[in-house]
């Protein structure tokens, strides 16, 4: 069917991304920790991968930056004063914290939300869970804002339902569609979610002990295709491999990527994958493309450190399919001869596309990270907020804000000037025009 159409909703960097080392088990972030972050280059990187997926004729959204610091979670700590003391406090209480309410991780829009197309769904319409994100402190806090401005996008009942985020319980940890893959032989028919899981949840005793951790649960997958109201027959869920989590593939996009029937993907990604994979070439009459990459041909460390898997695999207007990768990987030649092999397949992906995204690479988030896909039908994509729908007008405008707005160095001991303070809310608040989002942000209900 050809009256749906896929949306790449990316965030905006926003501008106090740094690097902190928040992220246990996501190696990237550990490395670089303490390392100096140029927000105005990551924004920019950002904004050009938007472009680029416009020039492709890649229907492209864009979502704005979340408010940060977060003074309202140093509140809940007790903390108080002027912008300038509460910084101060919150840094010698735990200098993490001060980082943690700093954190632009909102940026990764693939975590913002799992979300269930129309055609799926037993009331016909399209379903968003925001992900509680909590098992990083740094990210849950973004839970409650995503719901908010997901709810002033998709406002419209009659085709939207925006649920609460699942409660913030340890047992139902939720990452959004960093976990989730639609597969389907074209956009608007039924397709199968697949819902990727770390560790079961409610059940401790059971887990297998890991050197990272295992953010999602496949109790919170389940509640989410629940109350979706997924039809069963096109709900599936499947554990990660231990190995994968353990190698730092501390989310599944980082080992798979999948785009109506193709997937493309490490052969360790899963456990009991070929029990998964017999019950999609069912669903598919045979009619799909599997990729699977070799340990020998590429092993997963390498994987992860190119992030080859990140990538975003598009459908291009003549049918066809690019994946969208990050620069890191040309320069592996281990991933190259991976890619041509790829490119010489049969298979519909025939073009790759490299983008630069370094300054979020280096937090663990590659182009797949920086998206999340809203599948919209026709009648949908009239009735979402289209100010926020990528154009080139916008690209020009977006690029002289953050040129105006952002700085080009910010180190950790920046955060304790609140003057960093003001430049934020000045700058969102002349996006909240641009974008015509109204006063999303809690300095503006002040
Ligand atoms: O949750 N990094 C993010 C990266 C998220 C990538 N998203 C997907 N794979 N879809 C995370 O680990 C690092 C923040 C810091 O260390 O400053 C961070 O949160």
């Amino acid at each position: 069917m050809i009256n749906y159409v896929e949306y790449n909703f990316d965030g905006l960097v926003g501008p106090t991304h740094n690097y902190a080392g928040l992220s246990f088990g996501n190696i990237a972030s550990q490395q670089n920790a303490g390392a100096v972050a140029n927000p105005k280059l990551a924004a920019k990187q950002g904004l050009q991968k938007m472009q680029t997926l416009m020039k492709l004729g890649v229907p492209q959204a864009v979502l704005p930056p979340q408010q940060r610091p977060n003074l309202n979670l140093l509140r809940d700590f007790g903390i108080s004063g002027t912008n300038a003391q509460m910084l101060r406090q919150a840094n010698k209480m735990n200098p993490a914290l001060l980082a943690a309410v700093y954190s632009a991780a909102s940026m990764w829009t693939a975590n913002m939300a799992t979300v269930s197309p129309s055609c799926n769904t037993i009331d016909g319409r399209l379903h968003f869970t925001p992900a509680n994100l909590s098992y990083n402190m740094h990210r849950a806090q973004e839970s409650h804002f995503s719901c908010n401005l997901l709810k002033q996008i998709f406002a419209d009942p009659l085709h939207f339902v925006v649920h609460e985020p699942l409660p913030g319980y340890r047992d139902l940890s939720d990452e959004g569609a960093a976990n989730h893959s639609l597969l389907c032989s074209e956009y608007g028919e039924p397709g199968l979610e697949l819902y990727v899981y770390g560790r079961n949840g409610l059940d401790d005793k059971n887990q297998i002990q890991l050197r990272y951790p295992a953010r999602q649960t496949q109790l919170a997958s389940v509640a989410i295709a629940q109350r979706h109201g997924v039809r069963s027959n096109l709900r599936c869920f499947i554990q990660q491999n231990p190995t994968a989590i353990n190698a730092g593939v501390f989310h599944n996009d980082v080992v798979f990527v999948a785009n109506k029937n193709v997937m493309f993907y490490h052969e360790h990604a899963f456990l009991d994958w070929p029990n998964m994979q017999q019950q999609i070439i069912n669903f598919f009459n045979g009619d799909c493309y599997f990729i699977p990459v070799t340990e020998d041909e590429l092993n997963m460390s390498r994987a992860v450190a190119t992030y080859i898997f990140n990538s975003q695999l598009v459908s291009l207007p003549d049918n066809s399919m690019a994946l969208i990768m990050p620069t890191e990987c040309e320069e592996s030649d281990a991933v190259i001869k991976v890619l041509d092999s790829v490119i010489a397949g049969n298979n519909p992906i025939k073009q790759i596309k490299y983008v630069q995204c370094r300054q979020s690479m280096r937090n663990g988030g590659g182009p797949a990270c920086l998206r999340l896909r809203v599948l919209l039908s026709n009648a949908q994509k009239e009735v979402f907020n289209q100010q926020i729908v990528m154009t080139e007008n916008l690209y020009k405008q977006l690029d002289a804000w953050i040129e105006k707005h952002y700085r080009d160095r910010l180190s950790g001991s920046d955060l304790l000037d609140p003057d960093l303070i003001t430049e934020v809310n000045t700058a969102l608040e002349s996006l909240t025009k641009i974008l015509h989002l109204g006063s999303i942000y809690p300095f503006q209900q002040v």
